[in-house]
Formats: structure tokens, sequence, C-alpha cells
């Protein structure tokens, strides 16, 4: 299929995935002089789903994702200095240096988080959504997740209230075939995930998550549902990380084989090789993208070098919130827990769990 849009389209397209690529690879080598620290997950090899997704959306619709969530956070146009100033832990970063990695957050542009927690944005989703209902903004919550989260509770509540309210969200799964260690076939009993959110009377469809035309056309089919109050809708982008989950790990799960086998379809080289069959695009243009992307890279860590730290005494600033003179403090004694009353406690009458 010959690519659907214009050369300075098109190559927006590929200029973002390569400043996704660029910065997380200067992630991992940064990671290695110990820059950063904490977590660390790159999105290598994923980039066409972030892009081709978010290019769907308008500044108005809401986004939340997961840890892997440095390229959503780029494309949404948070910018890199302050991404990567959140990487290295200062204030200057996009979460005040206090979330990292996983954390990265920006009300500004509607990028809200960065969830730690797998299948934590799920119930956000929904809660964006119905405030956006019952507010009538036509605006459309996008929630990005991993395969993985397919297995918890809150996927499950989401989908359920999104569907039976008919709340306006887009539910994006990143199928990229593990959690963690663990292959979808070894901890799911249904493997098709769109069978899967069907059963909430949603309608799904799935997409080569490789291929950032397919992608964008998706998505904007599905944005396109969700926008004019048609309810929720089930996207599913099969994909594939090309590096390790984390920064520690050994990957011991999956064959060297399988990976470059993946690599072959990676979103990079074919989408730049079918602009150029196409005439949309030459290798000095290629060049020069990727230019750029590095130079911003480049200037996004001097920026994050040359930040000052948090001041010590400001570290616990809205950790503790001090306590309002208007609401009076309880007497001595109350508000405590109270001392465990012998009849409950374990060992009077033997009763309780052992
Ligand atoms: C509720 C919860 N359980 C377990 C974890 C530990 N954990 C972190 S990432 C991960 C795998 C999630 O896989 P998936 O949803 O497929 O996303 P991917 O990492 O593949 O992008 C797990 C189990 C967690 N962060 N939260
Ligand atoms: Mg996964």
């Amino acid at each position: 299929m010959t690519v659907p849009y214009d050369k300075t389209f098109a190559q927006k397209l590929l200029h973002d995935m390569l400043r996704i690529r660029r910065m997380e690879e200067k992630c991992a080598e940064l990671y290695g002089a110990q820059k950063i620290r904490g977590f660390l997950h790159l999105y290598i090899g994923e980039e066409a789903c972030a892009v081709g997704a978010l290019h769907a959306l308008a500044p108005g619709d809401n986004i939340v994702a997961t840890y892997r969530e440095h390229g959503h956070a780029l494309v949404r146009g948070v910018p890199m200095d302050a991404i990567m100033a959140e990487m290295f832990g200062k204030s200057a970063g996009c979460s005040r240096g206090r979330g990292g990695s996983m954390h990265l957050f920006d009300a500004a542009t509607r990028f809200y988080g960065g969830n730690a927690i797998v299948g934590g944005g799920l119930p956000l989703a929904a809660g964006f959504g119905l405030a956006d209902k019952l507010q009538k903004r036509q605006a459309v919550t996008a929630v990005f997740f991993g395969e993985g989260a397919m297995a918890e509770g809150a996927f499950h509540e989401s989908m359920n209230l999104a569907a039976l309210w008919q709340l306006p969200v887009l539910f994006c799964c990143e199928n990229n075939l593990y959690a963690m260690g663990t292959a979808l076939a070894r901890s799911e009993a249904q493997t098709d995930l769109c069978a899967k959110a069907a059963s909430y009377a949603v309608p799904t469809l799935k997409a080569d998550g490789m291929d950032i035309v397919a992608v964008h056309e998706a998505m904007k089919l599905a944005a396109r549902h969700v926008r004019d109050g048609l309810g929720p809708f089930f996207l599913e982008l099969q994909t594939y990380r090309f590096r390790a989950h984390s920064m520690f790990d050994p990957e011991l799960y999956r064959d060297k084989a399988e990976v470059e086998e993946w690599k072959t379809r990676g979103p990079l080289h074919t989408f730049s090789a079918r602009l150029k069959a196409e005439s949309k695009l030459t290798e000095e243009e290629f060049l020069a993208l990727d230019a750029r992307a590095n130079a911003e890279v480049q200037a996004s860590v001097d920026f994050a070098e040359a930040a000052p730290w948090e001041p010590v005494e400001d570290l616990l600033k809205d950790v503790v919130t001090p306590p309002s003179p208007s609401i009076p403090l309880p007497p001595a004694g109350e508000g405590s827990n109270p001392p465990p009353s012998p009849a409950r406690g374990r060992g009077a009458g033997g009763e309780g769990p052992p």
C-alpha cells in the first residue's frame, strides 16, 4: 500500500520516530553512566505506535500512558528538555524531578502520566471520560497499556463502566507479546485480546503496530468513533520491544532469533524505505532529520546537566501537608488507633486465622 500522506506529514512521522529512538538510545547510555537512576523502560521498536496514534488525536484530548511512556510524552508535545531533566531527577523536569522515567506528567498538554502500576491508568481514563461526558466536552481520552494489563481487574472494571456508561475512551493496547518475562500464552487462557475486549460489547480493531500507516489509519477511525459519541473503542496494536523489559533483564524468556526476526520489521527502516521508494524522502533528507533529532537530544542533555538540583531543604515540600489552622487537632489520645481488644486478638479463644 502506498503511503497516503504528503511528503511533509510523512517526514514529520519519521522525524518523531527518530526523536524517540535517539532520545532513548541516549537515555540507555546515561543510565550506564549513572546520570539516570531508578527504573527505565525503553520503547525502542514500538515507536510507530505512539507516533501513529498520537498524530490522530486533537490537542484537547487526554492521554494516559504507562511507565513505557517517554515517546508518548514527547510526541504529545512535552519538551524534550523537560523530559530529560525529569530523567535526571532535576526540578526543571516535567514532574519537578519527583517522578522520574515512569511518572512523566504535563497538564498543559493533557498528558496525565506516566503510571508505574500495571493497569493503573485505566480507571483514570474512565474517570476522564466520565468527566468529559458530564461536562459535554467533545474530547477523546486515549489510554495506552500493555497486554499484561488485560489480566488486571482494573482493565475489566474500566472496560465495563466505559461500555455501560458509553464513555468517550479509546483503549489502546500495545501488545508486545511479553509482560516482563511472561509470554501472553503462558499467562492468558484467551490470547485473542480483541475477543476479550469485545465481551464488553465494545467495537474492536487490530492493527500492525510496526507499520506507522496502519497505526495512524486505525487510530483515526477509532478516534472518530469515540468523538462522535458512539462510546468506547478498543484498538490492539501488535508490536515488539527490541530491548530488555527494563534495565535489569537478562532476557532468558525469548530467543535472540525471535528478536532479530522482529527487527527486520523495525518501524524506522521500513517506513524510510517506503518513503524513499515513493520519492517522498532522499538519503540526504533522512540524514538531516536524524541530525536534527540528535541535536535536540544533545541540547536536552546539556539542559538537564546544567539544571540545578532541588535544594535539600525543599525535599519534604508537597510530601507532608502542614496542618491547616482552621481544622483543630484532636485532643491527645483521640484519633490514634485503639489498642487491640483482647477478645478479638489471636489466642483469645483460639479464633482467627493461623
Ligand atoms: C499491579 C502491578 N503488578 C505488577 C507490576 C510489576 N510489573 C511491572 S511491568 C510488568 C509487566 C507489564 O507488561 P505489559 O502490560 O505487557 O507492558 P509492557 O511492559 O510489555 O509494555 C509488571 C508485571 C506492577 N508494576 N504493577
Ligand atoms: Mg507487554
